[in-house]
C-alpha cells in the first residue's frame, strides 16, 4: 500500500508535529486550543489521508496513542516556554472507535496529573462509532475531570442520537452550518433550535469555521459561547496571543 512505510515510521518514531488553533470566548479571550496533528514528511499528504491509511491497516489504536502522547508533549513544550495560560483548555481530536489501554491511561495520569483536568476530548460523529469504546473514553474524560465535545456537529447521519447518547459538554457546530449563517435563514433556524436544546441541557455551543466578521457578529447575537476559525486565528505552529481585533461588544 502506498504510504504504509511512512505510516509505520511515523507511528514508530512519533514523527509528527502539532498545530494549535485558538478557541475564543465572547470577550475575545482564549478559552483553549485545538491540537491538530501534522505529519512531518513532505511526501505524506494531510492528516486525513494518514488517518484513512491507518484505518485501512487497522492501526487506529496506534494513531490514537500518537495523538495523546505526542500531542501533550507538544503542549508541555509550549507550557515550559511560558506560552500556555494557566487555565486554557486543550482540545484533543480522539478517534471514537478506539480507546487508550489502561496502561496508556495510567501513564498519562502519572505524567500529566492535573493538566488532564483541562482536556476536552473531541469525538466526531462522522466516525463509525463503537459505543463501548466511546463510553470508555467518556468515562476516562470524567475521571480526569475533563470535558467531552462532539466535533463536526451536523455532518453525521444521526446527529440527534449521538447528542442524546454522548451527553457532551460542548457541541462543535460544523463549518457547513456556520458558513454564511448571517445570510441563510434555514441555517439560522437550525442553529436557534440547537442553542435552545443546548441551553435546556447545559451544553456549551462552539461555532467552528468562523471566517468572516459578519458570521462572528451573527453568531454572537444568537448567543453562541465559543468561536474557532480562520477569522479568529489560523492554526499556528506555536501558541501565541490572539489579535485584539476580535474583541467587540
Ligand atoms: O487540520 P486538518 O484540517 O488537516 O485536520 C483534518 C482532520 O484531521 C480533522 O477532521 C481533524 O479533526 C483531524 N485531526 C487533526 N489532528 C488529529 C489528531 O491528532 N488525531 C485525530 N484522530 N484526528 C486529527
Ligand atoms: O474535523 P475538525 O473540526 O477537527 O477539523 C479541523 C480542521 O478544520 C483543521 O484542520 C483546521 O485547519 C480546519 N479549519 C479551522 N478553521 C477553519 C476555517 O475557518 N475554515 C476552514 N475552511 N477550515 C478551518
Ligand atoms: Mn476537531
Ligand atoms: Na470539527
Amino acid at each position: 500500500l502506498a504510504g504504509s512505510e511512512e505510516l509505520n515510521r511515523m507511528l514508530d518514531k512519533k514523527e509528527v508535529r502539532f498545530a494549535f488553533q485558538p478557541i475564543a470566548t465572547r470577550e475575545g479571550t482564549i478559552y483553549g486550543y485545538e491540537l491538530l496533528m501534522r505529519p512531518k514528511f513532505a511526501n505524506m499528504k494531510g492528516i486525513s489521508e494518514v488517518l484513512n491509511l491507518a484505518r485501512a491497516q487497522a492501526k487506529l489504536s496506534q494513531m490514537e496513542a500518537l495523538t495523546w502522547f505526542s500531542g501533550l508533549k507538544a503542549v508541555m513544550a509550549e507550557a515550559m516556554a511560558g506560552q500556555l495560560g494557566t487555565d486554557e483548555k486543550l482540545f484533543i481530536n480522539s478517534i471514537a472507535s478506539v480507546c487508550l489501554t489502561e496502561e496508556e491511561q495510567m501513564e498519562l495520569e502519572e505524567t500529566y496529573g492535573e493538566l488532564l483536568h483541562r482536556i476536552v476530548i473531541e469525538m466526531t460523529e462522522g466516525e463509525p462509532v463503537s459505543h463501548d469504546f466511546m463510553h470508555r473514553k467518556i468515562d476516562m474524560a470524567r475521571r480526569w475531570k475533563g470535558q467531552v465535545a462532539v466535533d463536526d456537529f451536523g455532518t453525521g447521519y444521526n446527529s440527534e442520537a449521538i447528542l442524546l447518547r454522548m451527553r457532551p459538554d460542548i457541541i462543535k457546530v460544523d463549518i457547513n452550518l456556520v458558513k454564511r449563517i448571517n445570510e441563510d435563514q434555514n441555517r439560522q433556524i437550525i442553529l436557534r433550535n440547537l442553542l435552545d436544546f443546548a441551553k435546556q441541557n447545559n451544553i456549551t455551543v462552539l461555532a467552528e469555521g468562523v471566517e468572516t466578521p459578519e458570521e462572528l457578529e451573527f453568531l454572537m447575537k444568537c448567543g453562541v459561547s465559543l468561536f474557532q476559525g480562520y477569522y479568529i486565528s489560523r492554526p499556528q505552529m506555536e501558541i501565541r496571543p490572539l489579535d485584539p481585533y476580535i474583541v467587540r461588544r
